[in-house]
């Protein structure tokens, strides 16, 4: 090998070193340039100059919103139009989460796919909720961004429109994946948040709604829990936005998630134990509605959302139920806070159904609520079942083998087993109940209108035909509106609030007799004299018109 050109000498190596230095130096410009771009005061400001550049504006984007009525959306239209990209969200978290730093993983072993399905939602909303997630979320985690339109009606060029800008910002700047898919008939967002979680390559999975703001901070608690617990999923605290005036208010920390035997959703309260504080993440036996963070491979091997779900509704149900009983858990992280809009109404219409007696969106949802029933609830289903009678009628039209079987090869406890360890709040309620559902007298069923406090005798198919609950140690007979049969002034029959009392309680105790009512206090039995009246008399062991049937006994069931 010759010496010269392959080893330097002390002059030419001055000059290696010194050009190496500069290299050096040209890197960590471009480097600090690049970090400083990524950060959220670059984005928002570079998205606010962008005039001069050949991309959509995002004024004009917002600006080809179609003119629609005020109700059209469910909130303020013209403010939201008004607030433009982002704004300043108050803090709601506690102060300690802002201090303390979040253990992470690597970014490659904790990025985020984010799935956002939207049906009708207006521009400048849909914009802020993915401004809000770009810029405050740590670039290397966020992984990507799948936009399902499903089937928007008004605004068809929505999604084009929204590529073309987002090309333009995010195009060559950022790592970031995007997808963007429209289902050319309305599917669902069940159907649509499954068809964008089986596109999706980040390690988690996000399910948001297309009316949010994510706040400062919100992932990093979340990943720093998952990254624990590969069987978890988690929700961030749920802060409202007012739809009239888009306030954004903290959110209760004191809540969690749960349901009722109808399957409905409802906030549960919980009481913090001596070492628990408020910024805890804490136990829910359901999500805080339907944002969830999970593994992608935990969720699919979960089979994902129940794709026999139709529409909306349920869904985020099901899969808590699915979660806790093949093995997993659920959390809600109050360091985490996302805003949401709660609707007063569904900005939507439910596709027409079949049964007359139902509206679409309460059949869609009963359906919805007998697949949970028939494939999660065992026994229980009958609970169920006679608290929601009509969705006796409602057909589906598939079996549920491959559910049985995900159920046996995963080990999946039985539903009593949730009952035990997750929600003693739904045991309870079973367990406090000696017979519910339609309170039956021959064909017709008692029935508490809305709109006075005297029951009455009606066809047990109405649609809103009362469900009575009669209480084992009470003897208090009470309507989920909390109202419960007494017997008042001249052995009247009315409704009252339910008592706390001893006194109140004994005025509303009732005695069953084989099928008899007995008022207690009174020892007169219901009966229904004539048409569809009920009245107080004396109790004859074999009249038929005071014979009354639960539709769900519980005795000897627990
Ligand atoms: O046919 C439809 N297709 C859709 O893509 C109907 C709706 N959607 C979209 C819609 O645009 C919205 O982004 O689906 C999302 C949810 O519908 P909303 O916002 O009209 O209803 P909601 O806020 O009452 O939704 C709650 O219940 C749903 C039941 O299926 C889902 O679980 C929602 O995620 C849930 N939302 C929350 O709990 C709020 C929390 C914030 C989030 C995420
Ligand atoms: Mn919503």
């Amino acid at each position: 090998m010759h010496a010269g050109g392959k080893y330097c000498g002390p002059r030419h190596c001055s000059f290696y070193i010194i050009a190496f230095l500069i290299c050096q130096l040209f890197f960590l410009v471009i480097f600090i340039r690049n970090d400083d771009a990524s950060s959220a005061n670059e984005l928002l400001s570079f998205m606010n100059e962008s005039e001069e550049s050949d991309h959509l504006d995002w004024r004009v984007f917002i600006s080809h919103t179609p003119e629609t009525s005020e109700d059209f959306y469910q909130y303020n239209i013209h403010l939201s139009n008004a607030l433009g990209l982002i704004r300043k969200l108050p803090v709601t978290r506690h102060h300690s989460c802002t201090t303390r730093n979040s253990i992470l993983p690597a970014p490659l072993e904790a990025n985020v796919s984010v799935v956002i399905s939207f049906h009708n939602e207006a521009r400048s909303m849909l914009l802020r909720t993915i401004v809000s997630l770009l810029s405050r979320s740590p670039e290397d985690y966020l992984h990507e961004l799948i936009l399902v339109d499903d089937g928007s009606q008004r605004d068809v060029t929505l999604l084009d429109d929204l590529k073309r800008w987002m090309g333009g910002v995010f195009g060559s700047r950022y790592r970031l994946g995007l997808t963007f898919l429209r289902n050319q008939e309305r599917m669902g967002l069940i159907w649509s948040r499954n068809r964008g979680a089986s596109l999706a390559s980040g390690r988690y999975v996000l399910f948001l709604d297309s009316h949010c703001e994510v706040n400062e901070g919100w992932l990093e608690p979340l990943l720093e829990r998952l990254a624990l617990n590969t069987n978890l999923a988690v929700s961030p605290l749920l802060d409202p936005i007012d739809p009239t005036t888009l306030s954004y208010r903290k959110g209760n920390e004191l809540l969690k998630g749960g349901f009722d035997w109808s399957l409905h959703f409802h906030w549960l309260k919980r009481q913090l134990t001596n070492q628990e504080s408020l910024e805890m993440p804490y136990q829910s036996p359901a999500f805080a509605g339907g944002v969830l963070m999970m593994s992608r491979e935990w969720f699919l091997k979960l089979g994902s959302f129940n794709p026999y779900l139709k529409i909306w509704g349920g869904e985020s149900i099901e899969l808590a139920i699915k979660l806790w009983l093949c093995g997993g858990q659920i959390e809600i992280v109050p360091c985490s806070r996302i805003g949401h809009i709660f609707r007063r109404r569904h900005a939507f219409d439910f596709p027409p159904q079949s049964d007359r007696q139902l509206s679409p969106a309460q059949e869609t949802y009963l359906h919805n609520s007998k697949i949970i029933a028939e494939s999660w609830l065992d026994e229980y289903k009958n609970m169920f079942y006679a608290l929601r009678p009509a969705a006796r009628r409602i057909p589906l039209d598939h079996t549920y083998d491959e559910l049985q079987r995900m159920r046996k090869e995963r080990r999946c406890h039985p539903f009593e087993w949730y009952l035990r360890h997750v929600s003693p709040e739904l045991r309870m309620h079973f367990d406090e109940l000696s017979a519910t559902g339609t309170l039956r007298n021959e064909d017709r069923c008692v029935h508490a209108r809305q709109k006075d406090s005297q029951p009455i005798l009606a066809s047990c198919y109405l649609s809103d035909i009362t469900q009575w609950s009669m209480l084992r140690q009470s003897g208090q007979l009470s309507t989920h509106r909390e109202l419960c049969l007494a017997v008042g002034f001249g052995m009247r029959i009315a409704l009252e609030p339910c008592g706390r009392n001893e006194t109140v309680r004994r005025s509303q105790r009732w005695v069953r007799l084989g099928t008899h009512l007995l008022h207690a206090e009174s020892h007169l039995c219901l009966d229904n004299p004539l048409k569809d009246r009920l009245e107080m008399s004396t109790c004859r062991s074999h009249a038929v018109s005071q014979s009354f049937q639960f539709a769900l006994e519980m005795e000897g069931q627990t």
